[in-house]
């Protein structure tokens, strides 16, 4: 009989990449989606695994609904990926992204604990945790100073992981994941956002893109290599935290300016702190200026990761550099509005 696994957000960037990856393992998938107007899957339909796998419709803040879907299947793993994800609408929903972070986790441990299942769970904790960073790089033993309320309900879900390791034995495990970037990223998040604007202006459009903090530094890597790591954290039952990362880190204003020469401009950096814009010097369009509207109250202005541990152990190792990410996703977003892709996560 097939392996059966739970994948909690389903249809976000990972959650997509991660149940294509396990199917073509040939685990039987239950992917876990919220119930909306509309059932979005699109990024499920993209990667032409709809019909392949399981797909159920529950609200992970809902203790009932979650006992009833691992009753129902009785899971061998579970991957929670559900998440308030966007650190800057956090600071504005503070309590739905507590509900959705960390009163969830608590929902499937105690469902796990209450059913008597033998499954192992797996955590999608995150480098915004380290915050404003106490050390450099950060790794496993780097104390957590974290800088937004959705950082705060990472720890949070973070201690209660480690606690129900220690009281009650059970196998769950989080992987401490850097950023990770993909042709699948929502756009509200700045490398998309970047690429989606460059591609918007390449074919014309006049209208610049509108950025917060651009010396913002990130440990940046490639989204499918990441859904790797967190199978080899499961699969080889370690039952252990593991930081992923590339171990390099660079500028938003970098990462702008890759890009930009991929889309085929020419940018060049003037002025400073919210005067700053970038010109395309072949055509003088302006790609993009500050608005003070995207600064975040506090802010992660640096991380870089070690991965030494997951490398050592599990023999993981990233396969993109923020180049090659950065050219995907400009291709990407290129190729979608000249029609050549259809595609939309949205629906
Ligand atoms: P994402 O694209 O925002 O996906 C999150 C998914 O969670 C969305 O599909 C969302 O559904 C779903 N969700 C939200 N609330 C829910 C609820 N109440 N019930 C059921 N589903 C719900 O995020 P991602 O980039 O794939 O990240 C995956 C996980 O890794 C998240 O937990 C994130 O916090 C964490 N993480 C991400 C990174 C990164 O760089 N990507 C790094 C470290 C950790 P809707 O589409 O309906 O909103
Ligand atoms: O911001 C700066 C912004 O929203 C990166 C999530 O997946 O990774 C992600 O969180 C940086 C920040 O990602 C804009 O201030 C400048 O310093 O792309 P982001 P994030 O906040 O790092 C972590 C690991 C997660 O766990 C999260 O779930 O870029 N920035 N200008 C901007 N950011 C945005 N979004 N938009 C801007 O216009």
């Amino acid at each position: 009989m097939k392996n059966k696994v739970i994948v909690t957000g389903a249809n976000g960037q990972d959650g997509a990449y991660l149940c294509q990856a396990l199917h073509k393992k040939g685990y039987q998938v239950h992917a876990c989606i919220r119930r909306g107007s509309t059932t979005k899957t699109g990024r499920l339909k993209y990667l032409d695994i709809v019909d392949d796998i399981n797909i159920h419709q529950v609200d992970i803040t809902d203790y009932i609904s979650v006992l009833n879907l691992f009753k129902s299947v009785k899971p061998q793993q579970v991957y929670n990926l559900a998440a308030q994800s966007f650190v800057q609408d956090s600071f504005i929903n503070p309590m739905v992204t507590s509900k959705i972070n960390l009163d969830s986790v608590m929902n499937m441990l105690e469902a796990i604990k209450t059913l008597e299942i033998d499954a192992k769970f797996y955590q999608a904790s995150t480098s915004e945790m380290f915050g404003d960073v106490l050390s450099d790089p950060q790794n496993e033993e780097t104390p957590f100073n974290p800088m937004s309320p959705y950082a705060i309900s990472k720890c949070c879900a973070h201690y209660l992981i480690k606690n129900y390791r220690v009281a009650y034995g059970l196998q769950c495990v989080s992987g401490i994941l850097f950023n990770h970037e993909s042709e699948l990223r929502g756009r509200e998040f700045v490398t998309r956002k970047i690429t989606s604007g460059l591609a918007r202006l390449a074919k014309g459009d006049n209208v610049s893109i509108k950025l917060g903090n651009c010396d913002s530094k990130r440990d940046w890597g490639y989204a499918p290599d990441y859904v790797d790591a967190m199978q080899l954290i499961v699969e080889k039952q370690t039952n252990s935290d593991y930081v992923v990362s590339t171990n390099t880190t660079a500028s938003v204003r970098e990462f702008f300016v890759l890009a930009a020469n991929f889309a085929g401009f020419k940018p060049v950096i003037e002025g400073e702190g919210v005067n700053e814009k970038c010109i395309d010097a072949s055509t003088n369009k302006t790609l993009y200026e500050i608005d003070r509207k995207y600064y975040r109250p506090s802010d992660v202005s640096y991380l870089r990761g070690d991965n030494s541990k997951i490398c050592r152990e599990l023999g993981w190792k990233p396969s993109h550099d923020l180049s090659a990410i950065s050219e995907r996703m400009i291709k990407f977003d290129l190729d979608l509005l000249s029609g050549s892709l259809a595609f939309d996560y949205t629906i």
